[in-house]
């Protein structure tokens, strides 16, 4: 069963941690491919010495290049499913094993490893974006993920094949989940350790969150487009559809994240409108409403996002003082809440 499954891993100066990494993994499966994205180190040898199979990237293009270059290989190679991992030693490989054993049970389904049921050892800044990127992520994937940022998960890759990817870097791994959840396929986690030491990380905290927000943003917009005006429509994503071709088109996709999110907030006044008004007449909105939540939150959720980063932002200076205040995380259980039970 485990000769239709590799591991694979984008890899980009991670020459400290590589060769325990790609070791760990051969402990489990047979097969590992590293893609080397341009690092400048000796990533790709010491990827190749202990074991694995290296694609080499000439120029730097970022994580969601590499997995995607990752997925196409691993298909031409005949596998049915991979295990994509961190190469910065994020990610233990004595967990792959909770993968495999959640794919034997649920073998089309997408397994995300879970760090949240340790949020004392994730920085306190990150878990909280994690948290509000959960709160809208899970809504456009049609169903509560416990973990949306993990970069160590299973992924069947007939179901890759399915889905068109037109993003780049870190946004990439959060379409995947949108427009997989938003076929129909169930986001499943496993518990895995959480792992914060001294790795350094190219995550840009600024850019590349605001990179991801303007996605789901955009990514709502369409989706409840659609089912403010349909009824029991909760799945709208398929494979090349309109908005894939805005997302293939660089410069009409710049044009349309921006403008969506200018318009972030009287849309969410317009959707919650139509979630009252046209509820007598369609079952609209039914990913809302299978999800059990009503509009009212998520719109003010929405209302609440400036706000809170006025009140990020005052924390911040108020303890660069030397205050020690913490409001950011009470405001976030208030407005963000854990809609799921
Ligand atoms: N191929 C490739 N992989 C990358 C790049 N940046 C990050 N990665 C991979 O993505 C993982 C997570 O990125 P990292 O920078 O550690 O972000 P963080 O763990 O979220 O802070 C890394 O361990 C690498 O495996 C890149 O530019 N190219
Ligand atoms: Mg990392």
């Amino acid at each position: 069963m485990t000769s239709k499954l590799c591991v694979v891993i984008p890899a980009y100066n991670a020459s400290k941690t590589i060769k325990s990494v790609v070791g760990g993994a051969l402990k489990y499966v047979q097969k590992v491919i590293v893609a080397d994205d341009g690092s400048t180190d000796n990533t790709a040898s010491l990827a190749s010495d202990a074991g694995a199979e290296v694609i080499v990237i000439n120029k730097n293009k970022g994580k969601g290049n590499a997995l995607k270059k990752l997925f196409q290989k691993a298909i031409e190679e005949g596998y049915k499913s991979v295990i994509s991992m961190d190469a910065d030693g994020q990610h233990d490989p004595d967990d792959i094993p909770l993968f495999i054993n959640a794919h034997n049970t649920y073998r089309e389904d997408i397994i995300v490893g879970s760090r949240m049921h340790e949020k004392e050892k994730i920085p306190r800044a990150r878990y909280n974006s994690m948290h509000i990127a959960r709160f809208y992520i899970s809504f456009a994937a049609n169903q509560f993920i416990e973990d949306t940022q993990c970069g160590f998960r299973l992924y069947p890759l007939s179901l890759i094949k399915k889905i068109c990817l037109t993003t780049e870097r870190y946004v990439t791994e959060t379409e995947i989940l949108l427009k997989a959840g938003d076929m129909g396929t169930a986001i499943r986690f496993v518990n895995i350790k959480t792992i914060y030491g001294d790795s350094e990380s190219h995550f840009r905290p600024v850019i590349d969150v605001t990179l991801i927000t303007a996605y789901v943003i955009s990514y709502l917009h369409i989706k409840w487009f659609i089912e403010a005006a349909t009824s029991n429509k909760p799945f709208t994503y398929s494979f090349y559809n309109i908005r894939d071709k805005i997302g293939k088109n660089k410069i009409l996709n710049g044009f349309f994240q921006t403008i969506t999110a200018f318009t972030t907030l009287p849309a969410a006044t317009l959707f919650l409108f139509e979630y009252i008004v046209l509820a007598p007449v369609i079952n609209n909105f039914s990913s809302i409403r299978r999800l059990g939540c009503g509009f009212f939150k998520i719109t003010v959720a929405t209302y609440m996002l400036p706000v809170l980063l006025g009140v990020t932002i005052i924390e911040k200076i108020l303890n660069n003082m030397g205050f020690q205040f913490n409001f950011v995380d009470g405001f976030i259980e208030q407005f963000y809440p854990h809609l799921w039970g």
